[in-house]
């Protein structure tokens, strides 16, 4: 890519991405331009404060400014099709991200995570991995932390990065040591043409590395790479050589690489067989960067899953109360439903809903139909869900989440789980997946104290 080293950088998007962006650009001496579609960005306080100089134009895409622009910088969570960006890109400005600057700066070796799903656990766990392998690791992207700002700390001997789709558009010197995409179905497809863009975004991670790691239960995640690159693969399966899977020792599941057993799959604490994938994929990622054996499954033993993924956030009178509001997707609910149905005596009263990105529910329907009971229906497109399911169970609408607690609360019986796992983002009806799941700890607690 050309780029004019001392042009003008335009920032567009001034939420945590945008700022880290700036104070990169800053730092190496470019002068930048900010410009955003909000009026109100949440960014403008901080960067008022620490760069005045910097122009800024908010309340649209400003195209003028965007034509100015030797090079353009964009937030994931601008589209890069929009109009006016599209027009910059037609002439001949180049169009990169955060990670795309990342790239170009860092020498420690990134393991690149992305999936539709388990990306987040899948990043905490191989960054746990690693520290406890005595590795000074930075663990960034998607996951919360952008990776400029994490760059700026320095002293890393490796990142570990959780890459989105998003991400991964404006990504192109991208040398992961090794990548890995976890699983494919469908997710923000009001962002893309359909499942063939979204899968060509998802697959930029494979270019040029190093190594690769694949899911041998999901074909769409197997990457087509030269011969070369060596790579391995996970799966629930008996896996072949130098490959990871499940074998049975006396009937119970392990862990295990190849014909060698590794540790009892009864030894996690996380649960379902989509965590056990997520734990194989783990070893593999590390094993291909060279973490120890012995680290990398104490790390696994020890660890308990995180807030907002299947989190079993109360238990009174048999029922447990379940929160996976991170559950943004019908994969992510499809495997909660599996995982937790599998795992308890009785039935599963499922709380869904909120704007469903132009998914198709239906295939929500076969586990429903095996451990569901009943539909407890929220937000906007909780109509579509109900349309798109077909089967047989109670389902009710609720118009908040409080009123699907109480509901959920008077149908359940002992043995019986009760699951917020929308199958949704939130926005409709919350500021974020945290603070749909943070209500509902706080409903169920509130309903359970009888206050
Ligand atoms: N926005 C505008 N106008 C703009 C710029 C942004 O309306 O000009 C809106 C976007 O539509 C979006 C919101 O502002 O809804 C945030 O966009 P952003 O690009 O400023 O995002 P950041 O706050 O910098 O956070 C981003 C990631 N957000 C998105 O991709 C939407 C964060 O992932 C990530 O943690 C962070 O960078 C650090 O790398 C969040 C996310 O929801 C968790 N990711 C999506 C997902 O996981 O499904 C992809
Ligand atoms: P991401 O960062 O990709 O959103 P998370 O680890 O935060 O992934 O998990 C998001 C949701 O996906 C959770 O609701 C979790 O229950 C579900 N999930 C976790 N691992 C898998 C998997 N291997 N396949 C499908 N869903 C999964």
């Amino acid at each position: 890519m050309l780029i004019q080293r001392d042009g003008l950088r335009v920032v567009i998007g001034l939420g945590k991405t945008g700022l880290s962006c700036v104070r990169h650009l800053r730092r190496k001496g470019y002068p930048v331009a900010v410009n955003d579609t909000r009026e109100h960005p949440p960014g403008l306080a901080e960067l008022r404060a620490e760069f005045p100089e910097v122009e800024v134009s908010l309340g649209g895409l400003d195209q003028a400014l965007l034509l100015r622009a030797s090079e353009i910088v964009s937030s994931p969570g601008v589209s890069v099709k929009e109009p006016a960006i599209a027009a910059a890109i037609a002439a001949g400005i180049p169009v990169g991200g955060d990670v795309e600057l990342f790239c170009r700066e860092v020498t420690a070796p990134i393991v690149a995570i992305t999936g539709s799903n388990a990306k987040s656990t899948v990043t905490t766990l191989v960054g746990l991995m690693a520290a406890r392998d005595g590795r000074r690791v930075g663990v960034c992207g998607n996951i919360g932390t952008p990776v400029l700002d994490m760059l700026a700390e320095g002293d890393k001997d490796i990142y570990v990065m959780e890459l989105s789709s998003f991400q991964l558009e404006t990504t192109h010197s991208l040398r992961a040591a090794v990548a890995v995409v976890l699983n494919i179905s469908e997710d923000h497809m009001d962002r893309y043409t359909g499942m063939v863009e979204y899968h060509q975004a998802k697959h930029r991670i494979f270019r040029n590395c190093q190594r690769y790691v694949f899911n041998r239960d999901d074909a769409l995640t197997r990457p087509l790479i030269a011969d070369d690159v060596p790579g391995t693969s996970f799966g629930l399966g008996a896996p072949d050589l130098n490959q990871y899977g499940v074998l049975r020792v006396d009937g119970q599941p392990w862990l295990a690489r190849g014909r060698e057993t590794l540790m009892p799959v009864s030894d996690l604490q996380i649960f379902g067989e989509h965590n056990v994938a997520n734990a194989l994929a783990c070893l593999a990622l590390g094993e291909a960067v060279g973490f120890g054996r012995d680290a990398m499954l104490a790390t696994l033993r020890e660890f308990s899953g995180l807030k907002h993924r299947c989190q079993r956030v109360a238990l009174a009178d048999g029922i447990g109360w379940y929160n996976d509001s991170k559950g943004t997707n019908v994969g992510a609910t499809l495997a909660a439903i599996n995982g937790l149905g599998a795992a308890i005596g009785g039935k599963l009263l499922l709380i869904a809903g909120g704007v469903g990105k132009g998914q198709d529910f239906s295939p929500l329907s076969p586990a429903l139909a095996q451990f569901g009971k009943t539909l407890l229906l929220i937000g906007e497109d909780g109509p579509a869900i109900d349309r798109a399911v077909s089967a047989p169970l109670d389902r009710r609408y609720c118009a908040t989440l409080d009123e699907a607690i109480a509901q959920a609360r008077a149908l359940a019986q002992a043995g019986d789980a009760v699951l917020l796992s929308p199958a949704c983002a939130s926005f409709d009806m919350f500021k974020h997946y945290e603070d749909r799941g943070d209500q509902f700890a706080a409903g169920v607690q509130r309903l359970l104290e009888g206050t």
